[in-house]
This record gives structure tokens, sequence and C-alpha cells, in this order.
């Protein structure tokens, strides 16, 4: 079978799911089809399964976040940081020297688990884009960024085939995250260094951040310390695939 009809079938067999047999059968479908996000039982439950695995099935395989004019883009943006910038010692010594000694590991389930550092990743093919940060909260801003596909560098590390999910740490104590592997190989998913033709400032995220504009602000984790690759995400923090559905945020936050 072809994969678009495949994917036609699927789509189809989980929209009579959901509408005639209840969401526990579509829930059902999307677990054969690996479609189940690692939150599925939390409060969202069965109806974050169905948001996932339509959105992925419908529409995100090869969409793009929309893109903006330079004319557009938010003259003061917004930093949000619900707990405070990092203050402490290490970081506080790694900004002082423009971020020369910080890396960035690469590990996991890679063939060439790798270090990089922030002249290595400015040394590859940039990619920028002029897209919009929205957080939770309601408020957004346009901005254009500037970074490395997050492809490039998995694909210089290595992905074996079993790794599932891309798991991002931030230098912050408290703040990580997780991405399937479609989200980590979209052209739009950058390890961010620059913002608006200049380095990225602190208070969006210095050295690195990873930019998913496909997803809300929150999946768009600052100073970033670490990327691990795995096939399950049940032994990391609380098993929920991030920090934000263990405060009751869902895991997958497509917009
Ligand atoms: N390390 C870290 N990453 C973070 C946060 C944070 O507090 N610390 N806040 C998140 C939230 S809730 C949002 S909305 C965006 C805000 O990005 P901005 O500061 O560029 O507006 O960053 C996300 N990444
Ligand atoms: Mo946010």
């Amino acid at each position: 079978m072809s994969k678009l009809s495949r994917r036609r079938l699927i789509t189809a067999g989980l929209g009579t799911a959901a509408g005639a047999s209840g969401l526990a059968v579509a829930a059902r479908l999307a677990d054969r089809h690996g479609l189940i996000p690692p939150d599925h039982g939390g409060i969202y439950g069965v109806g974050e399964t169905v948001t996932y695995a339509s959105q992925r099935l419908l529409m995100s395989f090869g969409s793009a976040a929309r893109q903006f004019d330079r004319s557009q883009i938010t003259r003061v943006p917004h930093p949000n940081y619900p707990v405070g910038p990092p203050n402490d010692e290490t970081f506080e010594r790694l900004r002082k020297e423009n971020f020369a000694d910080w890396r960035l590991t690469v590990d996991g389930l890679v063939a060439r688990p790798t270090v990089f550092s922030l002249a290595e990743l400015k040394g590859y093919p940039p990619g920028t884009h002029i897209t919009q940060l929205a957080c939770e909260e309601g408020w957004s801003y346009i901005a254009e960024w500037t970074g490395v596909p997050l492809a490039h560098v998995l694909n210089l590390a290595g992905v074996k085939p079993q790794a599932r999910y891309v798991v991002y740490y931030s230098l912050q104590s408290g703040w990580w995250d997780s991405i399937d592997m479609p989200e980590a190989f979209h052209p739009q998913t950058f390890l961010t260094y620059g913002m608006n033709g200049g380095d990225l400032p602190v208070q969006h995220g210095a050295p690195v951040r990873l930019r998913v504009p496909r997803q809300l602000g929150y999946k768009n984790v600052k100073h970033l310390s670490r990327i691990m690759l795995t096939d399950s995400l049940k032994n990391i923090g609380k098993g929920l695939g991030s920090a934000a559905p263990e405060a009751g945020f869902s895991w997958y936050a497509g917009i």
C-alpha cells in the first residue's frame, strides 16, 4: 500500500472510531500506529491522544509554521521566565566568556555521541526563519531566528533507527522537554543561536535554545546543555515526556 493511501486509511479509521464507537477505540488505533503521546494518561487523557494523532496524520508531517515579513518583527520581544533567568555561578562564568566554554552534548541512541562548541554550531550552514513564538498564557512575538537545523546535528551524530524521541535539557535546572522524530527532523526546528540579526540575548536563551516554531513557547527550551535520543520516555522524570505535563500542560503543544 502506498504511504498516502495507508495514511488516508488510518485517518479515516481514527475519525470513524472517534465519532462512532467512542474515543477509546481511536486511542487504541493510535497506539497501534505509534501515535500515543507520552502523557496520554494525564488529565488530557484520550482527547489528547486524538489531538496528537490527528495532527500528526492529517497535516503535520510536511506542514510548516507560518513565516512573516521582516516588517512584522516585534520591536520589543517579551522575555518570559516563570522562575527567572539562571543566575548560578556556572552560568555567570560561561556568560562572562561569551560562552566559549559552553558545550552541547548529543548522546543516547546515536552512532557517534558528540560534544559541540558554539563555534562549531555556528560553522555549519545556518538556517533562518521569521516566525512567531506563542506562549500558552496568550501573548506572542515575531522574531527572526538563526541557527543550525537540529536535523543537521542529528545526522552528524548518526541517529540509530530505534530512536523515537529527542529529549533536550537546559542548563537551568527543572527545564527539559522532548519531541518526536518528525518534529526533530522538521526543517524549521533549529538549534538557535541568533535572533533578529544578532546573538541570541541571554533572556531569550543564550547561547542556544531549541526553536520549535510549530509548538507553543514552553517547548522552546532556553540555555540548552544536552540532547539525548531515546526509544522511550518512561524512565525520564515522571515518564510524561517533559517537565510541562508534570505541571499540567500538554506534552504535544502543536499550534
Ligand atoms: N530554560 C528555560 N526555558 C524556557 C523558559 C524558562 O523559564 N526557562 N520559559 C518557557 C516559556 S513558558 C516560554 S513561553 C518561552 C518564552 O520565550 P521568550 O523568553 O523568548 O519569550 O520560553 C520557554 N523556555
Ligand atoms: Mo510560556
